[in-house]
């Protein structure tokens, strides 16, 4: 038994990851602002955490926090591409500030490892598929930037100060309890709420653009292995997490069709500002390393969370 802090604790990925480590008999403490997450993420399991409703920038919040914890994984952020193009400083303070105050709450704690959700934007709009972590970033959008500098803090923590961190890239997760009511929600909830209500899902763009879509299990899967890895197989690395396998919208849309019953055609809009067209990932440093592999496929996955929002609704 171990005791693990997640940040962003009542978030999509966060929530994922305590209910995981909870089933193994681990113990979770969570922090979170609840800004984009939501209490309801944690309904099944709040008698079985210690939660703080607390903010990455409060520095003696984040000391209470990291305090006896021998794993963080670091899960809070503002995600979202079109968001941080409106609000860059906001992006910056939740997504860098908060990070470093976390790092130096964890340094400081004497936490053994932090294991950082990075983001496949990092890449940016570059041709060469599929994207490995030895390529130069190339960041597009404030929250791509944003989520690259936190990945050079975490390294130059271990660099510094032997603080062991990981920096898991991940590419477009979904699954249950990714939230679909906001604008700047993730595809797939937003695609899968609005098809299962009858309703007219926007594409942005003419739908040809691609992603490597992970299921959330596979994350979660990620993080557990980054935290038994052997130090010298994984601190201060860059590790994709992904399917390496990618589909375009239009083709998830015709996914979603049959698994939702929705027998519409899907509105289309310009394209997005800053948006990649075409994003898959290399996953062989992962599966080296970490002997990350894939658990559940993109059609299993999909199915799986068309199932569960249909429950939810
Ligand atoms: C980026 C990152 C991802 C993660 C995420 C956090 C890339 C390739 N991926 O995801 O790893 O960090 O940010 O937010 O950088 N779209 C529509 N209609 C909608 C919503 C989206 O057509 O209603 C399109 C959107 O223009 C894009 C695709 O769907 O081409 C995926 O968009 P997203 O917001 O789900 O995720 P993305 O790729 O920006």
């Amino acid at each position: 038994m171990a005791r693990y802090l997640i940040t962003g604790i009542a978030g999509f990925i966060g929530s994922s990851l305590a209910h995981a480590l909870l089933d193994r008999g681990d113990e979770v403490c969570g922090v979170d602002n609840l800004s984009t997450g939501r209490i309801q993420n944690l309904s099944a399991i709040r008698d079985h955490i210690d939660f703080r409703q607390a903010d990455l920038l409060d520095l003696d919040a984040m000391h209470d926090a990291c305090a006896g914890m021998e794993f963080v994984l670091h899960q809070a952020a503002i995600p979202s591409v079109p968001k941080s193009v409106l609000d860059p400083l906001g992006s910056n303070r939740a997504n860098v500030d908060g990070t470093l105050n976390l790092l130096v709450a964890a340094r400081d704690a004497k936490v053994k490892r932090v294991v950082y959700a990075a983001s496949s934007s990092a890449y940016g709009d570059t041709p060469t598929l599929p994207k490995h972590e030895d390529m130069c970033p190339n960041p597009i959008s404030p929250y791509a930037v944003a989520k690259l500098a936190s990945e050079h803090y975490m390294i130059s923590f271990y660099r510094c100060y032997g603080l062991e961190s990981v920096c898991l890239r991940y590419f477009n997760i979904f699954g249950p309890r990714q939230d679909p009511t906001s604008p700047y929600s993730g595809v797939l909830a937003k695609f899968i709420t609005l098809m299962l209500r009858g309703e007219q899902p926007t594409m942005f763009g003419d739908g040809s653009q691609s992603r490597d879509f992970n299921y959330i299990d596979n994350a979660v899967s990620a993080n557990l292995l980054a935290c038994a890895a052997p130090a010298e197989e994984c601190a201060g690395r860059v590790f994709n997490v992904a399917t390496g396998q990618r589909v375009t919208l239009n083709q998830t849309f015709q996914a979603l069709k049959k698994l939702t019953g929705y027998s519409g055609e899907a509105k289309h809009d310009p394209e997005r500002a800053s948006d990649i067209k075409h994003s898959l990932a290399d996953i062989s440093k992962a599966a080296k390393h970490l002997q990350y592999r894939p658990l559940v496929d993109f059609e299993s996955g999909l199915a799986k969370t068309v199932q569960w929002y249909r429950d939810s609704q």
